[in-house]
């Protein structure tokens, strides 16, 4: 390069870098506390500079300060009666980050740590995870800081209804349509939807994602996020010489993305010798049994310390970020956010860890991001990785417009291809942008370009 094109490239280099950080700056201000929001937000910032300095449109219309705004925060109070007759409060929230690509589609989570930083950094993530999808749907996240454990189903019942009663004077089939996420299942999906479809009448079945088979819900919605998961994987494998067969892995969690991401890498011949719930981890070295694990979580909602009354061979750890420290191939944290820091990346890169591939939203601080990425590990961030739960859901509200469902097959082919591609343009854009193999900058990339551009088709709104 000439000696003026290097001072050019130079300037355009600094002139974005300088927007980005008063940009995140004016957020920071504006979001004081608001961590896990922030380190979201300054994620996706810092991965968007090759694309703003190969394209300053997106500079030029207040996109960035635009994208991060929600549209709307909405929080609501949630009074119910528990078994005693006890009234309890709680807080309820839906954030409508961005329709500018489709309805607001994202989870709903039910978990004591619930506040405004933690739904805004959901909400916020999600526009870029759907927008990956290749389906039209907007980013949107919400839940409360209600805690099911340890709650009778009657009492399960009687908060879902009372958070349903506020939260559906805000959602419908083509406005915004929440799902599950941590703490919100099955069971949850159908006493909130029982409570929309009594306020609003008829039968609204698009509402909703994650419904019971029986009323409206997609084959292998539940199964998606985890076989989604190890889909990508296993592609990313691929593309590097490596596979899931004869390889252990360490999946963290013990639940709904947990449970179908180990049974999918099992399908594929790994040896999965570990996982977790938030009091411990139990470790298996004969390979975890899933229908031990099913049975305990899925029907009994009991802790994974007890996986070890029926394979005594298993050891109980207590503590579930020590889970790290088990050398492995191939590790899946698929439990919540921030679950990996500094000291586990260095443990497992330390350790000899192939492949990293986040179920979880944001399971990775940024600086066990930077670790993993400066090392030569493969590294598939979350909101690519974990995106086949949210395009399943879409692919559920296609089959609720149809009033049809598809075979199990048939959703299982469309969330394999929709992995595919959302590899495959990560990838290559990560390469158009100068950044080969880093899949953060080009997920995050790939997302942005759709989500900007209608953006820019609709004009300052
Ligand atoms: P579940 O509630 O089914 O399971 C969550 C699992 O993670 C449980 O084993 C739970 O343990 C553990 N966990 C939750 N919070 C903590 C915590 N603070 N510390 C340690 N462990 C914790 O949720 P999902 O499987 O649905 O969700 C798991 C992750 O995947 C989340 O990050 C979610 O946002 C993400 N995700 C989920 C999708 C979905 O379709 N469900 C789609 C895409 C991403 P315990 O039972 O002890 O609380
Ligand atoms: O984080 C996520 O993508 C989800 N919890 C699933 C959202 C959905 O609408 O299916």
């Amino acid at each position: 390069m000439k000696l003026e094109a290097i001072e050019k490239s130079k300037e355009k280099q600094w002139i974005a870098e300088k927007y980005v950080n008063n940009v995140y700056e004016t957020i920071k201000q504006r979001n004081l506390y608001e961590n896990e929001f922030l380190q979201a937000v300054k994620e996706i910032l810092d991965s968007l500079l090759p694309v703003l300095i190969k394209h300053p449109k997106y500079m030029e219309n207040g996109i960035l300060e635009r994208i991060t705004e929600p549209e709307r925060l909405i929080i609501f109070r949630v009074p119910w009666v528990d078994d005693t007759g006890k009234v309890k409060v709680n807080r309820g929230f839906r954030v409508q980050f961005n329709s500018s690509i489709g309805p607001y589609k994202g989870g709903l989570r039910f978990h004591p740590t619930v506040n405004s930083s933690i739904i805004k950094f959901l909400g916020f993530e999600q526009i870029f995870k759907n927008a990956l999808t290749g389906m039209p749907i907007g980013g949107g996240k919400g839940g409360s800081d209600f805690d099911p454990k340890g709650k009778s189903d009657g009492e399960i019942m009687r908060f879902c209804q009372s958070f349903m009663t506020e939260l559906s004077q805000y959602i419908g089939p083509d406005i915004d349509v929440p799902a599950g996420d941590i703490g919100v299942g099955a069971r949850e999906i159908g006493y909130l939807f029982g409570q929309y479809k009594r306020i609003r009448g008829g039968f609204p079945s698009g509402v909703l994602t994650g419904k019971g088979l029986g009323y409206g819900g997609s084959l292998a919605r539940r199964e998606a996020t985890g076989y989604g998961t190890v889909y990508f994987v296993e592609e990313m494998l691929n593309n590097n010489g490596y596979t899931f067969n004869g390889s252990t892995v360490i999946v963290s969690g013990s639940g709904n993305v947990s449970i179908y991401a180990m049974e999918k890498a099992m399908q594929l011949g790994a040896n999965v010798i570990a996982c977790s719930d938030s009091d411990g981890y139990v470790y298996d070295p004969h390979g975890i049994n899933l229908a031990t694990v099913k049975r305990l979580k899925e029907v009994e909602r009991k802790r994974i310390k007890e996986y070890i009354f029926d394979h005594p061979h298993a050891v109980y750890v207590e503590g579930c970020s020590k889970i790290w420290s088990i050398p492995c191939d191939i590790a899946l944290p698929c439990a919540t956010q921030n679950e990996i820091n500094s000291e586990s990346a260095k443990l497992l890169i330390d350790n000899g860890v192939k492949a990293i591939g986040e179920g979880a939203n944001m399971p990775s601080t940024l600086e066990a991001v930077e670790l993993f990425l400066n090392s030569d590990i493969l590294f598939g961030p979350g909101k690519a990785v974990n995106a086949g739960g949210v395009a399943v859901s879409a692919l559920e509200m296609s089959q609720n417009s149809m009033r049809l469902s598809w075979a199990f097959d048939e959703v299982d082919e469309k969330l394999k291809m929709i992995m595919k591609n959302i590899y495959q343009r990560s990838i290559s854009c990560a390469e158009e942008y100068g950044h080969p193999g880093n899949l953060v900058v080009g997920a995050n990339i790939a997302g942005f370009i759709t989500v900007a551009d209608a953006m820019l088709a609709h004009g300052v709104i």
